[in-house]
């Protein structure tokens, strides 16, 4: 069948994002036999014009539109980015017959509220290799499946999540303006952070990807994209098991080091592990800290503790390797105590950057949602399209803005509200410096790794 798939972020803070997810749905697509084009409507400058002349031009009889982000999560700064797919998919029905069909992160957390908001004929939640293939099947052989949204089992073995099919052309508009290159390992979340939607969008349980196959991704991005930079985007790179510690060991055997980044859950890491890190390439990481004291991370449902945070960073920093964290005020058992408690803890977190969010942005299917139905934060029957931001009861948010800001303000190192210098990095990018950005912060002369940047 004739496949036409689009791309229909237009985030692009902290940088635009390769559609990852669409081309590893574009790949399965291939493998079964389709043809697939793949439309990345930032690539193309939001243009409606070149969309629909490419509809026009590759006439598909199906079209996936892959929607990553439904806001940018943060309340301070709201961004919206369901209105925009609506129009895509309005624009589309005038041109074309073509069945559509949505699918990606945004959809799969509020399907059915965005399928009615616009108006596709069938939407997949979850990962969308299979499902996309078995529905272009059944429509090939005249069969409607009656139920317009499919939900995906999160049950690919991981060594069948196969490679994405990378699109040079549309990489290259990303590697252009200031993105990292992504690569995926595995899927899946052990944890139960209570705001969290990874455990729902990825499956309950880590599913490795063939070590090898992840390799060949990464080697191909370096020779075939001349990528400079990698982002290894599983929900936390360092794994109980131990996968990553095997993947960074076949990349060292096999002598491959790229910058690379990725998100660390709070532990100790072991200097051998680190050491292996080095030698791959690590440039910095992404620590996701959440929480500023012993108090909210309880209430974050998170299995560590402030002091664990404190000596994660160490484990990089030790090594100047530069580390960034990601925090949240107003989480549940947040008090007056805890968030001046919390500020104090991230002014004193040594040689890193902070990032530092206001409130929660509520998503169906965790535990936060029931919670903030009970503390009558929200009703059960609200459809969440609008965000409603969790902040704990007792709480006012005009009062933890201005503490947040004032007390912040003086410290280059804690960035509030968290797209406070959105602006400079685009700058930046527009010089064709691409890469972390955030590691320029960092208040240590010496932090070696981030020091040379990385230009396209
Ligand atoms: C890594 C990551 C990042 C990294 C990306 C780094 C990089 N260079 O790639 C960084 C830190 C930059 C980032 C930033 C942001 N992120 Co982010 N990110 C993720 C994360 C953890 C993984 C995304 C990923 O690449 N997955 C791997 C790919 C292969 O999977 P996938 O995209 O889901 O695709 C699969 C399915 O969705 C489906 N699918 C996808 N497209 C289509 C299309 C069709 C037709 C079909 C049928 C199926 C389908 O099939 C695919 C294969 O199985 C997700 C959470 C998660 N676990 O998914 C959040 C997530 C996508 N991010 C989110 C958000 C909000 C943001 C930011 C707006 C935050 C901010 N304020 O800065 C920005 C936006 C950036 C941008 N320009 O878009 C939200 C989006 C939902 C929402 N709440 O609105 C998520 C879901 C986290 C969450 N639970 O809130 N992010």
């Amino acid at each position: 069948m004739k496949c036409f798939l689009i791309d229909a972020n237009i985030a692009t803070s902290p940088y635009p994002v390769y559609p990852l997810g669409m081309s590893m749905v574009a790949n399965a697509l291939i493998k079964a036999g389709n043809r697939v084009f793949q439309f990345d409507f930032l690539q193309n400058n939001s243009s409606y014009e070149k969309l629909l002349s490419s509809i026009k031009k590759e006439s598909p009889e199906i079209i996936g539109i892959s929607m990553r982000n439904i806001d940018n999560v943060n309340s301070v700064n709201e961004e919206q980015y369901t209105d925009v797919v609506k129009l895509i998919a309005g624009q589309i029905k005038s041109v074309s017959n073509a069945t559509i069909v949505l699918g990606g992160t945004a959809f799969s957390i509020l399907p059915e509220q965005l399928l009615e908001k616009i108006g596709a004929d069938f939407g997949i939640v979850g990962e969308g290799e299979y499902l996309m293939v078995e529905l272009v099947s059944q429509l090939e052989a005249g069969k409607t499946p009656v139920n317009k949204i499919l939900k995906a089992k999160s049950d690919l073995k991981g060594t069948g999540i196969q490679r994405a099919w990378y699109d040079k052309q549309i990489l290259n508009y990303y590697l252009d303006n200031g993105s990292i290159a992504n690569v995926q390992t595995k899927r899946g979340c052990i944890h139960k952070c209570v705001y969290c939607s990874y455990p729902y969008l990825e499956g309950k349980v880590f599913r490795n990807r063939d070590i090898q196959e992840t390799i060949d991704d990464i080697q191909f991005l370096i020779k075939e994209c001349k990528v400079k930079m990698i982002f290894f985007t599983d929900s936390v790179f360092n794994d109980r098991q131990g996968n990553y510690i095997e993947l960074l060991k076949e990349m060292a055997r096999q002598n491959i080091s790229i910058p690379w980044t990725a998100y660390i859950k709070p532990e100790k890491i072991s200097q051998s592990v680190i050491d292996l890190m080095l030698k791959t390439g690590v440039r910095g990481v992404e620590i996701g800290s959440d929480g500023a004291s012993d108090e909210t991370l309880a209430g974050l449902g998170k299995s560590f503790r402030f002091k664990d945070v404190i000596e994660c960073n160490k484990s990089f920093t030790d090594n100047k390797i530069a580390t960034a964290n990601f925090f949240m005020f107003g989480c549940p058992l947040e008090t007056v105590k805890s968030v001046e408690l919390g500020i104090n803890n991230i002014i004193y977190l040594k040689k890193t950057v902070s990032f530092i969010f206001l409130g929660i942005r509520i998503l169906p299917n965790t535990k936060l949602h029931d919670i903030a139905i009970k503390q009558g934060i929200l009703k059960k029957d609200d459809d969440l399209l609008e965000p409603v931001y969790y902040i704990a009861p007792g709480l006012d948010k005009k009062w933890m803005y201005s503490t947040l800001n004032e007390k912040f303000k003086p410290y280059r190192h804690c960035v509030f509200p968290p797209d406070a210098l959105e602006n400079s990095v685009k700058f930046l990018h527009k010089l064709g410096h691409t890469g972390l950005m955030w590691d320029l912060l960092i208040p240590d002369k010496n932090r070696l790794k981030g020091k040379k940047r990385v230009k396209r």
